[in-house]
């Protein structure tokens, strides 16, 4: 079984303008995370793939396509989460019957589901399956929250070896960390990635690594090194192309920027807005200013 550790891209989709799968552009990203960024994986279907924006056949034809490109060079995560927890159990068949070396499944939002509601739906996904799953918490845009008791419950099930923690709570971070030490936790905020990896976590999954890869694997390996103010370095310099990316629109503006080296990154999927030309300006500008 494939080590998990390590740092991934949370994969980008290209879309051509009629919002549709731009397949040669998505290989390209791909590729271009594999052979230019070195990732150790790729997380594909979260949010950064405009994923709870997709019908099944397209979430299905982007596992395919990545597995396809990928093949085994580096560790594919599926993120499998929906609403629909039908749907997950689908998806969550059809990318371990591809070879995904593990599921992640976000928390299901939108209506208050209960604690107890939230377990059957991770057992109810990881069930029937042969594989790993990691839970998807990011309670900032889901509003669902899991307290370290509950995880513990969730833990409970081997299958379930661990969380990708999108939140800023660094005393929440160390306790699971102290309460769980067999459990991989991977660090969702890119802009935190030093603090975390002091903390002790097992590795990454951003957005912002298809375009600031070599930047973040200094980070993590300074810091893993203990050269604390040398990481600190690059973190300002990464947290100040952060800062620009959302302030210009998170995932277009990344998109723009592989255009920049290239690449077919494509558009957003509606209802995404389309670039304006104040955005690709504005891309153009951070492309020359960081890269
Ligand atoms: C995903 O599912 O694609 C992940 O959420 C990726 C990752 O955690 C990103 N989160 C979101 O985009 C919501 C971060 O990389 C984030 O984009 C970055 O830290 C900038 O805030």
């Amino acid at each position: 079984m494939r080590d998990l550790k390590g740092l991934y891209s949370a994969l980008l989709c290209s879309f051509h303008e009629d919002g549709t799968i731009n397949e040669k552009g998505l290989r390209q990203i791909i590729r271009h995370n594999i052979d230019h960024n070195k990732m150790d994986g790729l997380y594909v279907g979260g949010s950064t793939g405009e994923n709870f924006m997709l019908s099944t056949e397209e979430k299905k034809r982007i596992f395919e396509i990545a597995k396809d490109e990928a093949k085994d060079d580096v560790t594919l995560i599926a993120q499998v989460g929906s609403i629909n927890l039908k749907e997950s159990i689908e998806l969550a068949k059809f990318a371990t019957d591809l070879g995904y070396d593990a599921l992640s499944a976000v928390t299901p939002f939108y209506y208050k589901f209960s604690f107890d509601e939230v377990r059957h739906y991770y057992e109810s996904i990881i069930s029937d399956v042969d594989n790993r799953m990691i839970i998807y918490f990011i309670p900032f845009l889901t509003g669902v929250n899991i307290s370290i008791p509950q995880f513990e419950k969730l833990f409970a099930n081997k299958k379930i070896v661990g969380v990708k923690f999108t939140q800023g709570d660094f005393y929440l971070l160390e306790r699971m960390r102290k309460a769980f030490p067999d459990k991989l936790i991977f660090a969702g905020f890119d802009e935190m990635l030093l603090p975390a990896t002091v903390l002790g976590i097992d590795g990454a999954i951003g957005s912002t690594y298809n375009v600031n890869a070599a930047r973040a694997r200094q980070i993590y390996e300074l810091t893993r090194a203990n050269k604390i103010s040398e990481a600190l370095e690059v973190q300002h310099i990464t947290n100040d192309l952060i800062t620009d990316i959302l302030d210009n629109g998170l995932y277009g503006t990344i998109k723009l920027l592989l255009a920049e080296q290239g690449i077919e990154a494509g558009c957003c999927r509606e209802p995404m807005k389309p670039y304006t030309p104040e955005m690709r300006a504005r891309a153009k500008e951070i492309y020359k200013k960081y890269f």
